[in-house]
C-alpha cells in the first residue's frame, strides 16, 4: 500500500509531448535534460558514453508511458499471461532497437547532429551488449519476448540478472582466451529495479511435520540458508503498437535478517561472508552451450530464479483479487528447457505447504499451468541430479518429486499391467548405479504440453526420445518450430535492405512478414537483381571493415561470402568445413582451379571453456587462416578469417553479409537452428543437411535454392553400427594428402604434434561422421561455386530465400504457442494519453 494517495497517480509529464513526444526536437531537449542532470556533465565534455547514456535516458523516458500503461491494463484485468521461463535471455544491445520499435531511428540521429559530436552509428557502437545467455536458446527467449510485445500479447520473461554474462572471446596465438564480461562496468540504463518487490528463497534444511490448525497433519520446509531475489526488468517495446511487456532478471542480495544472528554473535566475519555466498547464486552464467555440468550452484540458480518467479506471480494474482486456485486462469508458464523444471516441484510446494491445497488440486493447476520445450536430443544435454545433492539442495522438493512419480508409476502400472521395465524407464528417478533426478522426465510428467523446435526434431523427440511418454499421452507431443525477430534480424541489421523493401512493399513491411512474398515476381527482374546485389555488397563491405579492423585481414567483398556461425561444437562440424577449406587450398596449390571461384570463408563462435576439442579446433581454423592467407599462390581464390567474440552485435553485422550459410551438423543431432533463418532471411543460400529446421527451410524456399549434402538422420543410424571412418579416407581426392599436411604441421608452424588429437579423432572414431559426409560436402560446394559463377541466376536465388522465409518469423511461432499452447489472446494496450 502506498503512502501516496490517490488522484496524483503519473507524473505531470505524462502526457508532455516534451517527454513523451517523439520528433528529433524532443529527443534533443530529453537528451540535454539527462546530460546535466542525470549524468552530471556538460553538453561541451560530454564522450561519445556521455551521449549514449544520455539517448537512452531519453528514449527510456519514451517507453516508460508504454511499460506502465502495460503494468497498469494488466493489473486492473484478467487477461491470462505468460510467463516464459528461462535461465537464459540474450537480448542484444537495446538503444538502436528500442530507436527502430519507436519508429525514431532518423529523429535520433537527426538530435546527435544538433550536439555536432559523433554519429548515430558511433554512438550504438559503445553500448555494451548483456551477455545473458550461451547461444540459441538464450537468443530464441529474446526473439520470442519481442514478438510477444509485438503482437500484443500480456508476457513477462522471468530468468536471472547475470553480473558475468558469456565471457568475452579474444584469439591470442590461434588460441581462445576467455575474458570476464564485465556489462555492468559503465551502469546499464536498460533496467528498472524495483527493490520493494523483492521475494525470499530458501535452501537447505530439512523437513519436519506438524498438525495444522484442523488437526491434519502437514509437511514443512525449514530451509538452513535464505537469499533474497531483486527483480532488475527490462522493458521489451512491441513494434509501433502500446505494448511494452518485460523481462523480469533475478539478482540474488543476503537476506538481512540472517545477518542479525551472526551480527550479534559479533562474528561480522561469518555474516559478511553469508552475504557473500547469497550473491553468488547470481554472480555469472555458466558458458555451456547444450552440455550439463551437474554443478551444485547451477541447480541452486535454477531453484533461486524459478522460486522467485512463481512467488511473484502469486503476489500479482493476489493484486488481482484473485483466489490461488486460479492460478491457471492467470497465467500459463512456458518451460525453456529443463532449466526452469524444478517450477513443476516449487509451485506444488508453494500451492501445498504455503497455501494449504490439497494434493489433486495442487496437482491439477500445475498440470494445467505448465508447458514444456525441449531444445535437445543430446544425451550428454539432459539434466540429471544426483538424489544426494538434490536431497540436501532442496530436501521437500525431492519428497515432492517422490511424490509425483509415486503417483506417476501407480497410473503407468495401470496402464500396462506387469511390465516392470516400462516402469523403470519412465521413472523420474533413475535408479541405474547413483539414483538421480531426470529433469526432463518431471518436465513431461506435468506439462500439458510438450514440444520440440522444429518439425523432424520434434518427431524424433517422440520415437527416439521419449518413445514410451508418446505412447501413454499421443496428445501432449507437439511441435512449434522456431522463428527469429524479423524486426531486429533484417529492418534493424540490414538498413540497404530494409530500405528496399520498404519501397517494394510498404513501411510497415516488418509487422506483416508474411508480404516478403510480393518479391518472388521481382526475383527475376534485373533491375531488382542489381538493386538487391547493391544492398548486398554493402553489407559486405562493412563486415570486411570489421574483419580489417579486428584482425588485420584484408578480404575482398566482392569474393562469395561463405560463413558459418554459432557455438563450437563437434556436432556442428565446424572441423568439417575447416577441412574443406584445407582441399580446397590443395586444389589450387596443385594448379586444379577449375570451377572455383574466389572466396572468403569466415567463422565465429566461442567454445566452453572446458572443451578440449572445440577449443582445439578453433586454433586449427586459426591455423588454416594464417597459412592461407599467407600463401600467394591463392591468387585471391580464399581467404579464411576467424571472427573473434561473435556475439548478438557481431551477428547484426554478420547475417547480412552473408552468400552463403553453412548449416552441416550431422543429421538428427540440431534441434533446430535460427542462425539458418537469420541467414536465409537476409538472402543468403544455405549449403546444409537435412538436420533441424534445414528440412522445412530447404521446403519453403524451394531445393533448387538450397545446397543439400549428406545423410539422413536414418540413414547416419544405419551407419553407425558399423563405421570405419578410415575406409573413406581414400575415397574422397586429395583428402590423403591434407591430413598428412596437417599431421607434418604446415598449419601448426611445422608443430607436428599440435593437431594429432584432431586428425585422430577423424580418422579414428569420427563420431559426428565427416568422412562419410565429405564427399557429398564437395559436390555441394562446387555447386555453389557454379551458382556463384552466373550473378543473375544467384541474385535469384537469393531474393527467393528472402521471399520465402517469412514462415521463419517468431510471429508465426508465437501466433502457434498462443493458439495451441498458451491459450491466451493479444490485448492491445490503451494509453491514459495517445503518443502518435
Ligand atoms: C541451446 O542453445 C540449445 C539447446 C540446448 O539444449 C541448450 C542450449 Cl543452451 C539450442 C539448440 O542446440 C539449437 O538447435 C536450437 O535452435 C536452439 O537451442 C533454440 O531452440
Amino acid at each position: 500500500s502506498s503512502p501516496v494517495p490517490h488522484g496524483i497517480p503519473v507524473p505531470a509529464s505524462y502526457g508532455d509531448p516534451q517527454r513523451n513526444g517523439l520528433t528529433a526536437n524532443d529527443l534533443f531537449d530529453g537528451m540535454a535534460e539527462h546530460l546535466f542532470y542525470t549524468l552530471g556533465t556538460r553538453a561541451e565534455g560530454a564522450s561519445v558514453h556521455d551521449l549514449y547514456m544520455a539517448l537512452s535516458h531519453a528514449v527510456r523516458d519514451r517507453l516508460m508511458t508504454r511499460h506502465l500503461a502495460t503494468k497498469d491494463q494488466l493489473r486492473a484485468g484478467s487477461a491470462k499471461v505468460v510467463a516464459y521461463f528461462s535461465a537464459e535471455f540474450l537480448i542484444g544491445p537495446q538503444l538502436g532497437n528500442n530507436l527502430l520499435m519507436l519508429g525514431m531511428q532518423a529523429e535520433a540521429a537527426e538530435a546527435l547532429r544538433r550536439f555536432g559530436g559523433p554519429g548515430l552509428d558511433q554512438v550504438l557502437d559503445v553500448e555494451e551488449e548483456p551477455g545473458l545467455g550461451n547461444g540459441g536458446l538464450g537468443r530464441l527467449a529474446a526473439c520470442y519476448l519481442e514478438s510477444l510485445a509485438s503482437l500484443e500479447f500480456p508476457a513477462s520473461g522471468y530468468g536471472i540478472r547475470y553480473e558475468f554474462g558469456i565471457f568475452d572471446q579474444a584469439i591470442r596465438d590461434g588460441w581462445q582466451v576467455e575474458i570476464t564480461d564485465k556489462w555492468l562496468k559503465g551502469g546499464w540504463p536498460w533496467e528498472l529495479v524495483y527493490p520493494a518487490q523483492s521475494v525470499s528463497v530458501g535452501f537447505g534444511g530439512h523437513v519436519e511435520s506438524y498438525g495444522d490448525e484442523q488437526g491434519a497433519e502437514r509437511r514443512r520446509w525449514l530451509p538452513a540458508h535464505r537469499a533474497l531475489g531483486v527483480p532488475h526488468d527490462v522493458p521489451v517495446l512491441g513494434y509501433r503498437v502500446n505494448s511494452c511487456d518485460r523481462i523480469r532478471l533475478w539478482r540474488a542480495v543476503a537476506a538481512e535478517s540472517f545477518d542479525v544472528h551472526a551480527f550479534n554473535e559479533g562474528d561480522f566475519q561469518r555474516a559478511v561472508q553469508e552475504k557473500v555466498a547469497s550473491e553468488t547464486l547470481s554472480k555469472v552464467l555458466y558458458p555451456n552451450d547444450g552440455t550439463d555440468q551437474g554443478k551444485r550452484l547451477r541447480l541452486e540458480q535454477q531453484h533461486f530464479f524459478v522460486s522467485c518467479s512463481l512467488q511473484d506471480m502469486l503476489r500479482t494474482l493476489a493484486l488481482r483479487g484473485a483466489p490461488v486456485q486460479s492460478f491457471a486462469e492467470h497465467w500459463t508458464v512456458q518451460l525453456n528447457d529443463t532449466h526452469p523444471s524444478i517450477a513443476v516441484a516449487e509451485l506444488m510446494r508453494l500451492l501445498v505447504d504455503e497455501h494449504r491445497l490439497g494434493w489433486d488440486e495442487a496437482w491439477t493447476i500445475t498440470t494445467a499451468s505448465i508447458a514444456y520445450t525441449n531444445h535437445t536430443l543430446l544425451p550428454e544435454a539432459l539434466e540429471r541430479w544426483e538424489v544426494g545433492l538434490f536431497g540436501s539442495l532442496l530436501p521437500r522438493h525431492l519428497e515432492i518429486i517422490y511424490e509425483i512419480n509415486a503417483r506417476f508409476l501407480q497410473q503407468v502400472r495401470l496402464h500396462a499391467p506387469g511390465d516392470l521395465d516400462l516402469l523403470r524407464r519412465v521413472s523420474i528417478i533413475h535408479e541405474d548405479g547413483t539414483k538421480a533426478v531426470r529433469m526432463a522426465h518431471l518436465a513431461t510428467v506435468a506439462a500439458h504440453h510438450v514440444n520440440g523446435v522444429a518439425a523432424l526434431h520434434s518427431q524424433l523427440v517422440k520415437t527416439d526420445l521419449f518413445p514410451d511418454f508418446a505412447a501413454l499421452w499421443p496428445g501432449k507431443f507437439t511441435n512449434v518450430t522456431n522463428g527469429v525477430t524479423p524486426r531486429r534480424w533484417l529492418a534493424l541489421a540490414n538498413p540497404p535492405l530494409a530500405r528496399l523493401l520498404g519501397e517494394t512493399l510498404g513501411d510497415d513491411w516488418p509487422a506483416h512478414i508474411e508480404r516478403l512474398r510480393q518479391l518472388e515476381p521481382l526475383a527475376t527482374d534485373s533491375g531488382f537483381q542489381q538493386r538487391w546485389a547493391a544492398c548486398k555488397l554493402a553489407c559486405k563491405r562493412r563486415l570486411a571493415g570489421v574483419i580489417a579492423e579486428q584482425s588485420q585481414v584484408l578480404v575482398d567483398p566482392t569474393s562469395l561470402f561463405d560463413i558459418q556461425v554459432k557455438r563450437i561444437h563437434e556436432y556442428k562440424r565446424q572441423h568439417l568445413n575447416a577441412l574443406q577449406v584445407v582441399l580446397q587450398y590443395l586444389r589450387i596449390k596443385h594448379g586444379e582451379t577449375e570451377g572455383m571461384v574466389p572466396r572468403t570463408v569466415i567463422f565465429g563462435g566461442k567454445a566452453a571453456p572446458g572443451y578440449w576439442m572445440a577449443k582445439l579446433i578453433i586454433r586449427f581454423i586459426s591455423g588454416i587462416a594464417e597459412t592461407i592467407n599467407a600463401d600467394p599462390d591463392n591468387r585471391g581464390l580464399l581467404r579464411v578469417a576467424f571472427l573473434a567474440d561473435y556475439n548478438v552485435k557481431l551477428g547484426e553485422r554478420v547475417y547480412p553479409a552473408a552468400d552463403l550459410s553453412e548449416q552441416i551438423s550431422t543429421a538428427g543431432l540440431e534441434a533446430s537452428g535460427t542462425g539458418n533463418m537469420k541467414f536465409a532471411l537476409n538472402g543468403a543460400l544455405t549449403i546444409g543437411t537435412l538436420d533441424g529446421a534445414n528440412v522445412e527451410i530447404r521446403q519453403q524456399v524451394g531445393t533448387d535454392n538450397f545446397f543439400l549434402f549428406g545423410h539422413t538422420t536414418e540413414q547416419i543410424a544405419e551407419l553407425r553400427s558399423d563405421y570405419r571412418p578410415w575406409e573413406w579416407v581414400e575415397k574422397v581426392p586429395l583428402l590423403r594428402e591434407a591430413l598428412d599436411l596437417i599431421e607434418r604441421g604446415h598449419f601448426s608452424n611445422g608443430d607436428g604434434e599440435l593437431f594429432r588429437p584432431l586428425v585422430q579423432n577423424i580418422v579414428g572414431r569420427d563420431s559426428y561422421f565427416l568422412l562419410a559426409d565429405l564427399p557429398d560436402y564437395l559436390v555441394s560446394q562446387n555447386d555453389a561455386s557454379r551458382l556463384w559463377a552466373d550473378p543473375s541466376a544467384w541474385q535469384r536465388a537469393s531474393i527467393l530465400n528472402t521471399a520465402r522465409s517469412g514462415y521463419f518469423s517468431s510471429d508465426r511461432a508465437i501466433r502457434e504457442y498462443a493458439e495451441r499452447v498458451w491459450g491466451v489472446e493479444p490485448l492491445p494496450v490503451a494509453m491514459g494519453c495517445e503518443v502518435s
